[in-house]
């Protein structure tokens, strides 16, 4: 594998419907992609941070700055001859998980279309379908909430994960549970949205079965966590939290956890994502695969991550519809509740020349 360069490319996606969180409304996806030019192949990545610190600390123009000032030129200086080296040769710089995560996955599907090797393959999948789950944002009522409750049910979906914060949590969770029934897979996600102190007011959650409750408390706050899922009965999952493997080992020690939503980009890549995998099973914990409204660069990648043993939830691994009227590629349309793994070289997707630039804002080059 020899490196030629990097783009760097930002495109807006609008979304079909607003999408609230306990940190704020989303209405369109403005998304920074990296592809990596080799002598042989070229390969993608797509950034997960947002246009604003909001969900992270990390954010779009931020992962750009790092990736053009430290990252990519770490790479050029160390001259990788296969991926796995990517992420040693990034360590000296601190932090910016989802800006290595872009460049590494980047360099990971250039190196498999190379190969004629799939991401699923090469992470060591072992299903070729993936049941979804979906997330439904904070909605202006209770009705409306149970309207695109229905409609995605219909759809398919196999588990529904309600977004909550304080004001928004129990009589939400309680109608869609009492309207749709015991069978439904219903999980919650705060956000990081409450304090140690809600924990009474979140134990009101525990009459209603929930499969997990994610990432109630601050993201630095595994303690806290600990400490709820002593006073709570629905599991403990953590997202924010889990940096890495070893931030997800601590966890699991302490007690903060019973269940990780993987999400790569979070973590710094799809091999540590792996790691994080493997440190789960390792102790029985299931882990599942979250989302960070990707187009279908990233959608590939998670669904292939998703096919893992240890994914034995539901991921927020939805259609590209679900975001999106027009995707960037093929569309992942859900099957019978499931996605398809993709099977091809990389990532097994590419994006439609025409729709990429359409929805282009900018491109900028960085030979190596
Ligand atoms: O289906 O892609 C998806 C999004 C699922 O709810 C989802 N993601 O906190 O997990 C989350 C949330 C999120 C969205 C986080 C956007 C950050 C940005």
């Amino acid at each position: 594998m020899k490196l030629t360069g990097f783009e760097l490319r930002w495109i807006t996606m609008p979304l079909v419907a607003p999408f609230r969180t306990s940190f704020g409304t989303t209405t369109s996806r403005e998304v920074l992609l990296v592809r990596a030019v080799t002598e042989d192949a070229e390969g993608w990545g797509e950034c997960v941070a947002m246009a604003d610190p909001f969900y992270s600390a990390e954010y779009a123009e931020g992962a750009a700055a790092v990736l053009r000032d430290h990252l990519v030129p770490a790479l050029a200086a160390a001259k990788p001859t296969h991926t796995p080296a990517v992420a040693g040769a990034l360590a000296p710089v601190k932090g910016h998980r989802m800006a290595k995560a872009a460049l590494e996955t980047a360099v990971l599907d250039a190196e498999l279309r190379a190969e004629g090797r799939s991401f699923a393959r090469e992470l060591g999948a072992v299903r070729d379908r993936v049941p979804c789950g979906v997330s439904v944002g904070i909605m202006e009522s209770v009705p409306a909430l149970l309207d695109a409750v229905d409609g995605y049910l219909a759809e398919g979906y196999v588990r529904i994960k309600l977004k909550i914060e304080p004001g928004w949590d129990v009589e939400p969770v309680r109608a869609v549970r009492e309207r749709f029934g015991d069978e439904l897979l219903l999980q919650a996600d705060a956000n990081a949205a409450y304090a140690l102190s809600d924990a009474r007011h979140l134990a009101a959650l525990d009459p209603f079965d929930l499969l997990l409750i994610e990432q109630p408390l601050a993201e630095e706050d595994v303690l806290g966590h600990a400490d709820l899922a002593r006073l709570i009965r629905t599991p403990v999952c953590l997202d924010e939290s889990i940096t890495s493997a070893a931030s997800a080992a601590a966890a699991i020690r302490l007690g903060a956890c019973r269940i990780v939503n993987v999400k790569p980009g979070r973590v710094g890549g799809y091999l540590e994502a792996r790691r994080i995998h493997d440190v789960c099973a390792a102790h029985g914990v299931p882990v599942w695969c979250g989302g960070m409204l990707e187009t279908g660069l990233g959608r590939a990648a998670n669904v292939a991550l998703a096919a893992l043993p240890g994914f034995t939830l539901p991921g927020d691994t939805s259609a590209s519809g679900r975001y999106y009227a027009a995707d960037i590629t093929e569309p992942f349309v859900l099957d019978g509740g499931h996605l398809p793994v993709p099977t091809g070289p990389g990532l097994g997707v590419a994006p439609d020349p025409d729709r990429l630039a359409d929805c282009t804002d900018r491109v900028e080059w960085i030979a190596v």
